[in-house]
């Protein structure tokens, strides 16, 4: 049934602004015109608009805003990631949703929401998803790797969404390891990786991004720290295009990873995009606070540090401050 109405949204995109009869669409789709009126009238609940008239039959109006599955399939170029696409006008936390349902999603599903009532960071820190000015994304994977590998997919979804912002808006963004892409300073978007596994087992992974798009104005909280694309360019910017770049981008460097057992091909993305590789940054752990030289960011995607005392260090996770 959900196949059915991806067809219905299909026909509908293809012909926009021409009116499908009902008896064409029952035709095409060999099923009967009661059906059709029936999933077009779940479609409508689903968020998309369908008029339609008398003697005329269906047409579907052009929903910019919207990031609904039938308007994202179309334009994805993908084998696996986003060929299974969860869509929620509202929801605590896509990466919470992912957790819930564990096992029962497939590898590469992307759960997306308009918006999240408790969008969630790092470390228990909240993210400010406001309805349909950004992208709530969750990737869930299934990847054959060991756990302690599973930091790396931070790194592939931080090249992919850097590069894929260059390339689509023009704009110079960089990736401040582990899991931000900054623009002058200011975060764009973050990446929250998490997995359940056993001790050489992954059963999971999700991998959750959130980029701000739209968004015009930000809670005094995070004005001095966030910012969004249309703030930086001064217009709006279709999320479509970004989600469908972003994923095919994550699906060529993963693939990639998981075929050579390397992420190289991440790593030279992340050391040409990098907002800290030869600067001076403090390393924030918990309580304590580190000042090093970043000389390197390693294969494994970690930062090789020059520390005060003249030592070379290897730092796996934290927090870097500029
Ligand atoms: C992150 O954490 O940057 C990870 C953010 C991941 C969000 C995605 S959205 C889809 C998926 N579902 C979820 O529930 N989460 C993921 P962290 O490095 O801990 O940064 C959090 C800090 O960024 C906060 O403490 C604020 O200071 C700041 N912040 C909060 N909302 C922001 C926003 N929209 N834009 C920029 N900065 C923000």
């Amino acid at each position: 049934v959900i196949i059915l109405r991806n067809d219905i949204i299909e026909i509908l995109n293809n012909r926009k602004g021409e009116f499908i009869s009902g008896e064409e669409l029952s035709y095409l789709l060999k099923v009967s015109r009661t059906a059709i009126w029936k999933h077009i009238n779940i479609l409508r609940k689903e968020g998309y608009e369908i008029e339609s008239v008398h003697k005329k039959g269906y047409r579907i109006v052009e929903n910019y805003n919207s990031l609904l599955p039938g308007e994202l399939i179309g334009r994805l170029q993908t084998q696996t990631i986003g060929r299974n696409i969860i869509y929620f006008e509202s929801i605590d936390s896509t990466n919470d949703y992912c957790k819930q349902k564990g096992n029962d999603l497939s590898h590469g599903t992307v759960v997306i929401s308009e918006e999240q009532l408790l969008g969630r960071g790092r470390l228990g820190r909240a993210w400010a998803s406001p309805k349909g000015e950004g992208i709530w994304m969750s990737i869930f994977l299934k990847p054959h790797i060991p756990p302690l590998e599973g930091t790396k997919l931070t790194q592939i979804a931080a090249a992919a969404v850097c590069s894929t912002i260059r390339n689509v808006v023009g704009i110079d963004t960089l990736i401040k390891w582990p899991n931000d892409i900054v623009f002058n300073g200011k975060k764009l978007c973050g990446i929250l990786t998490e997995m359940s596994a056993e001790l050489n087992e992954i059963h999971y992974l999700i991998v959750g991004v959130g980029i701000n798009v739209n968004t015009l104005y930000f809670s005094e909280e995070i004005s001095d720290v966030a910012t969004s694309i249309a703030v930086e360019i001064g217009k709006t910017v279709d999320r479509k295009t970004l989600v469908t770049n972003i994923l095919k981008v994550f699906e060529e460097l993963y693939e990639d990873f998981i075929i050579k057992g390397s992420i190289k091909k991440t790593i030279a993305i992340c050391k040409e995009f990098s907002a800290i590789l030869n600067k001076k940054v403090n390393i924030i752990r918990g309580n304590s606070i580190k000042e090093g030289l970043v000389i390197d960011i390693t294969e494994e995607g970690n930062l090789l540090m020059l520390m005060e005392n003249g030592e070379k260090e290897v730092i796996q996770s934290g927090e870097v401050s500029v």
